[in-house]
């Protein structure tokens, strides 16, 4: 009777619709049982539906607003795509080891790829938000494609803390997911050293933790970066990576240009000692990280060319950026120079602030030594999935147009550049963008000319921003450096915080900085002055706090990382339930009076949710009833209107 009531035209027109039959007749509409889970769902879409996009934190709806086609792969019957494939690079991996990975992927004719559509490509162009079931639903059809793949890059870095912070995702149970998904390629995750996922460093016993933790859920291969290239700081991200198990694959960030002899003091010596110092600390693989895409066709030979010579059984894996347009003729340089392995992103994720097109690299080495053994047809089909995934994601797109050269004076990492140009717009500060990367340069020669990376990048940023907001040049900051109110990660920076930069603070600076503010000066790693962090007493506070059955052994580590950041999430699991089956067109996207959707919350568990009505708002408690039908039964629940 209530359903073929609310199908009635009175019911479905209009924006905020309110119907008298509605006034009449509550108590036809069943407040949902509160606590439920379909009563937590209907008050998140509820609340999206009234006050917006408060929950995800984007500004304007996904561009797409239609149901994701998946693409037909015209080289695979489609019942082999149902289950996942079996063999890959990992399988040598699990079979016998790092050592004999690596041997085996020297001995390797062809150029082996790493996709990194997972992690960087959406961290750096899409604010790390695509969420778990948007991966996971292309997961087992990658499995068979890129079943050549020497890794896939999903974890780490930014996708840690957005996961919690913005999707209300644990990222432990991403990784898990996608390893039942995908058990045949290896499985690539992004380490900031000593700081681990985080941005600043934590007791060693965390970063040994995670580590474990993170092999255990199924990372294999950790690349390991320090912000200052801080070589203790290196060494005890590799440590922690051996401890557990994984394969240690240290980097060396990339900054300033080579095969430029004027840009000093970043030469090729510079890297080769780096490299030297690498090595002899135990790494499995070496990696380039060029953050920023500086990384030109002639300083890649150069730099490769190099290492390779000197170091002719090392694993050479190869990281860059597309800002300037370079990427796609850096990596085959690389790989030419004798790189085994280098990154790229399915086209539609890919160019720009992103990784160069892996369809552009497969396909210009396709018969050619270097030959990378993926398809085209595969290439094109798995790109037609992320195309709409781009789309769904718009609203995260900070919209970059086109190529930036520029990047090569203010070596701006990929990740950050976006996330700049987005708080930019946010802040309204968009005119001011052409001054912030100005100002970006300034602020790297005010740190001493630093390799720019998490977290050394959000340094020179808050750096950068706060000179242009307080319109400061070089000189005012340097004379008036005693009395400026300085960002917090700044002083921290000129204190040691993050380390040693490579060719040392600017001393004078720092010390007007540090001895005005009477603030003392850190030596050596940082970390290593930290005392063991507790986790028995977190254990303990959270089984007070949530109940000994509402948390886990992730859930430790998620709150010894970010506590905070952990402590708000569980509070919207608890307002909002588990939202990770939520079709991301309806996390993102507020319904309207009148539609309807229709997805599975569980296996077996189909929903068909429809916004029937919002209420008036009532004046006195600031709050309105919110009317859906839920699989055709009424239902209401009662928000706080914020707008
Ligand atoms: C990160 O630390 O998240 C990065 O992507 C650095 O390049
Ligand atoms: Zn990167």
């Amino acid at each position: 009777f209530v359903t073929e009531l609310l199908k009635h035209p009175t019911f479905v027109e209009g924006g905020k619709v309110w119907t008298t039959f509605i006034d009449d007749t509550p108590e036809l509409f069943k407040a949902a049982a509160r606590g439920s889970r379909s009563h937590k769902l209907l008050r998140y879409l509820a609340e999206l539906a009234v006050n917006g996009f408060k929950v995800a934190g984007q500004q304007s709806v996904p561009a797409l607003q239609s149901d994701i086609v998946m693409p037909k792969f015209s080289n695979y019957d489609e019942f082999s795509l149902l289950h996942p494939c079996t063999t890959g690079w990992r399988n040598i991996l699990v079979s016998e080891g790092p050592e004999a990975f690596c041997a085996a992927v020297r001995k390797h004719p062809g150029l082996l790829i790493m996709d990194t559509t997972w992690r960087d490509a959406h961290q750096s162009l899409l604010a790390t938000r695509v969420r778990t079931i948007d991966i996971a639903r292309i997961a087992t059809q990658t499995s068979h494609v890129f079943k050549n793949m020497f890794a896939l890059e999903c974890w780490g870095g930014a996708t840690f803390d957005v996961s919690l912070r913005f999707l209300t995702e644990c990222p432990w149970e991403r990784l898990k997911t996608l390893r039942k998904l995908v058990p045949n390629i290896p499985f690539q995750m992004l380490l900031r050293g000593a700081n681990a996922v985080g941005y600043t460093s934590y007791p060693d016993n965390v970063v040994f933790e995670f580590c474990k933790k993170a092999k255990e859920c199924g990372v294999d291969v950790f690349r390991i970066f320090d912000s200052l290239n801080y070589d203790e700081n290196l060494q005890l991200g590799i440590d922690a990576v051996k401890a557990a198990g994984g394969v240690a694959e240290a980097a060396i960030s990339y900054t300033g240009d080579i095969s430029n002899p004027n840009r000093k003091p970043y030469n090729l010596q510079y890297y080769l000692d780096l490299t030297a110092k690498l090595v002899k600390a135990g790494i499995h693989i070496l990696a380039i990280k060029d953050m920023a895409g500086l990384l030109k066709p002639k300083a890649a030979r150069m730099l490769i060319g190099a290492i390779r010579a000197n170091h002719p059984d090392l694993v050479i894996h190869v990281h860059t950026h597309d800002t300037a347009g370079t990427g796609v003729a850096s990596m085959i340089a690389a790989a030419e120079a004798g790189a085994d392995v280098v990154d790229a992103a399915i086209d539609s994720m890919s160019g720009l602030t992103s990784q160069p097109s892996l369809g552009a690299i497969t396909s210009a080495l396709e018969g050619t030594p270097l030959d990378t053994g993926i398809n085209e047809d595969d290439v094109l089909a798995i790109n037609s999935y992320w195309e709409q995934i781009r789309l769904l994601y718009s609203c995260f797109d900070p919209n970059v147009k086109s190529s930036d050269s520029g990047v090569y004076l203010h070596e701006m990492p990929g990740g950050q550049y976006t996330n700049l140009l987005f708080q930019s717009q946010q802040l309204g500060l968009g005119n001011e963008w052409i001054a912030i990367k100005k100002a970006y340069q300034v602020a790297n020669k005010l740190c001493g000319d630093i390799t720019k990376v998490t977290p050394s990048s959000k340094v020179v940023g808050d750096f950068a921003q706060f000179m242009v907001s307080q319109k400061l040049s070089e000189q005012d900051v340097i004379e008036k450096a005693d009395i400026l109110s300085f960002p917090q990660s700044v002083l921290e920076y000129y204190q040691g915080y993050l380390g040693q930069p490579p060719f040392g603070f600017p001393e004078d600076l720092r010390n007007k900085i540090l001895s005005a503010r009477n603030l003392p000066k850190i030596q050596g790693r940082p970390g290593k002055s930290l005392p063991p962090f507790d986790f028995k007493e977190l254990k303990a506070n959270l089984e007070e706090t949530y109940g000994l059955s509402n948390f886990n052994e992730y859930d430790l580590l998620s709150a010894a990382l970010y506590p905070k950041v952990f402590e708000e999430y569980k509070e919207k699991i608890d307002t909002y339930g588990d939202l990770s089956a939520l079709p991301t067109r309806w996390f993102l996207t507020p319904l309207k009076v009148g539609q309807e959707f229709t997805f599975d919350i569980a296996l077996g568990r189909t929903l068909i949710v429809k916004l029937v009505a919002i209420g008036p708002l009532n004046e006195e408690t600031s709050t309105r009833d919110i009317y859906f039908t839920l699989n055709g039964e009424a239902r209401l629940v009662n928000i706080v209107d914020t707008v």
